[in-house]
């Protein structure tokens, strides 16, 4: 799909653009980004949608305008656009990599290169070990100690793709092998099958009695940087995202064993093999054979957990984690379903920063099926993302009525706001317009580095003030860019179960917060779960699998998590 590597060229486009000193720049700048978002999280292919429609059916794509739209067109049919040619040659400055480190944006990139001429990360190295940095106007020891921090936390997490980069290539993959009539069956497995926030490789498994054509057809899509192995029963390529998929042409007896020895994780496939020893038997890819050399199951993966004495166990529960034990004891837990959704208690409109408006929100929001949202968009504190007060909020609610009015009965938006949690565990916005509130979200989005027991203190004081109805991404990480703030989840678990505070699962693919074992940890407690989008423009609905993904990781059954429910119900369950 070409979306991912479009999307990327936009942002640097986007990059570029905010450089420039003109009004007009600052416009564009703005579309480039909303643009870049769009394209991340669109699920049709965009060369596809092109394809059947040109120009105008991207144009019919909300926030997608006429200038955009001849640029994806330039791209598709020439593979290039002139104006990111022109842009790249003007600042020969890798903008991708650098602002990958968390305290670097454009700016500080381009001033960099200005004094420094610091092109891409490898400089920026050279510059601080010879102390170059804090030397800077503006900038000082301890931002140069910040970047240096910066760099070493994004090579540590070098080499993992976010499941959302990962799984749709790999959906896509799937599907063309499907199509192509050559393969009986094809799966995912892995990591992306347990639906793992990050992912080090694909791996899929095909039956079919032709391997070499499926392979052929493999090694030959477009996804494809270049064929690393191939054989007849294992090839492994490297994908144009940044990561190898291994494609397996298994043997139809095997394929269920080959599914479970693939699907992993490793410590749960050790684990499992263990039961089989204890019961005398011999468990590897191919089957599982009795003491004799007789298969005793190979076909089907459930068979073969049945086999061992267990239910069949959800993927996403596969890390050895105390699922095998309750399997053999059939008592899995009822894990809550991809379909189950009917509300989202945490969207933005572009009143604030997210890219579409609240009409578009919530037609986007019906099509994708859901009943009701909130409408959450930030406060006056975050700048950055233009914030809003008292009074904005009591007149965009004003029109939330009136759109309520006319959707009726089909559709009801909550009114809300996703508040800051100041430094000292105040809110962001005066108690009457947080009491008139349907939905107050509570983040924290500054001073991140405040140590525990602050930090917990802090939480759990917004959560005593009585408005709070959902802690919103509770830990604020960035996976791959910024660790979790240090917090007693244990502590804000109890203090969420005392003042009947919702916990989200923030289920944008670059949080996903809270994490699996963090919703273990907290789920001892009697607190219930928001599985919300965040979403900032319409296509970011299609992100709620993963945090459902990671809700099933979590164990979460859906009777706990509040959007499950109809809005009635939901309502009821978030009343202070
Ligand atoms: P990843 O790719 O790092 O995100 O994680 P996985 O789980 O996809 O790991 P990968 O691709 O290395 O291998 C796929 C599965 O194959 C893994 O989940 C379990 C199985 N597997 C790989 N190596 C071993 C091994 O040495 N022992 C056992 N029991 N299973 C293995
Ligand atoms: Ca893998
Ligand atoms: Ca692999
Ligand atoms: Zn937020």
């Amino acid at each position: 799909m070409k979306n991912r590597e479009l999307a990327d060229i936009f942002t640097e486009m986007a990059s570029f653009e905010s450089l420039e000193e003109s009004e007009n720049a600052r416009f564009k700048t703005r579309a480039y980004q909303k643009v870049a978002g769009i394209l991340d999280s669109l699920q049709e292919d965009i060369a596809e949608i092109y394809k059947k429609g040109g120009v105008k059916a991207l144009m019919e794509i909300p926030g997608i305008g006429k200038a955009i739209a001849e640029k994806i067109e330039e791209y598709l049919t020439t593979g290039k656009i002139a104006k990111y040619e022109e842009y790249k040659a003007k600042y020969p400055i890798d903008f991708k990599e650098l602002t990958k480190i968390e305290g670097i944006g454009t700016k500080t990139a381009l001033s960099l290169y200005k004094e420094l001429g610091i092109k891409n990360i490898a400089d920026l190295k050279d510059a601080i070990s010879r102390g170059e940095i804090s030397k800077l106007p503006g900038f000082g020891e301890k931002s140069e100690e910040l970047l240096d921090k910066g760099i070493k936390q994004l090579e540590s997490s070098k080499g993992r793709l976010l499941l959302s980069e990962a799984l749709p290539v790999a959906e896509f993959i799937v599907e063309r092998l499907r199509k192509s009539g050559l393969a009986e069956k094809v799966e995912i497995a892995g990591s992306t099958r347990r639906m793992r926030d990050t992912i080090g490789d694909i791996d899929i498994l095909a039956i079919g009695t032709s391997s070499s054509e499926i392979m052929d057809l493999f090694t030959g899509l477009e996804d494809v940087e270049r064929t690393v192995v191939k054989g007849p029963s294992k090839t492994t390529v490297y994908l144009k995202i940044g990561t190898t998929c291994d494609l397996r042409v298994i043997e139809p007896g095997s394929f269920g064993a080959a599914m479970q020895y693939f699907t992993g994780s490793k410590d749960h496939n050790i684990q499992v093999r263990k039961v089989a020893i204890n019961k005398g038997y011999k468990l590897n890819e191919y089957g599982l054979y009795d003491r004799a050399g007789n298969m005793v199951s190979g076909v089907g993966e459930q068979e073969l957990y049945n086999k061992l004495g267990m239910d069949w166990i959800p993927p996403e529960m596969r890390e050895n984690r105390g699922e095998i034990e309750l399997a053999m004891k059939h008592k899995l837990p009822n894990l809550i379903q991809y379909s189950s959704l009917k509300g989202d208690f945490h969207t933005h409109t572009k009143d604030t920063d997210g890219s579409n408006t609240l009409e578009e929100m919530v037609e986007y929001a019906r099509k994708y099926g859901l009943e009701y949202i909130a409408t959450t968009n930030h406060t006056k504190s975050l700048k950055v993302a233009r914030g809003m007060d008292e009074a904005r909020f009591s007149e965009y609610f004003s029109k939330v009525d009136r759109l309520n009015e006319e959707l009726g009965k089909d559709f009801h938006i909550l009114k809300g706001a996703e508040v800051d949690i100041l430094k000292d565990g105040s809110l962001d916005l005066d108690n009457k317009t947080l009491g008139d509130m349907e939905c107050v979200v509570a983040s924290v989005h500054s001073n991140f580095n405040m140590a525990k027991d602050e930090m917990t203190k802090r939480v759990t004081t917004a959560l005593e003030s009585g408005y709070v109805n959902i802690l919103g991404h509770p830990t604020g990480r960035l996976i791959n860019e910024r660790p979790p703030f240090q917090i007693d989840l244990e502590k804000v678990a109890e203090s969420a179960e005392s003042n009947n505070v919702v916990l989200e699962i923030n289920a944008f693919p670059t949080r996903l917060d809270l994490k699996d074992t963090d919703i273990m940890l907290t789920s001892k407690f009697r607190v219930n779960y928001a599985i919300d989008s965040d979403a900032h423009n319409i296509s970011h609905y299609s992100v709620l699998k993963y945090g459902i993904g990671t809700a099933r990781r979590g164990w979460l059954e859906p009777g706990r998590v509040v959007n499950t429910f109809h809005l009635d119900k939901a309502l009821r369950m978030l009343k202070k």
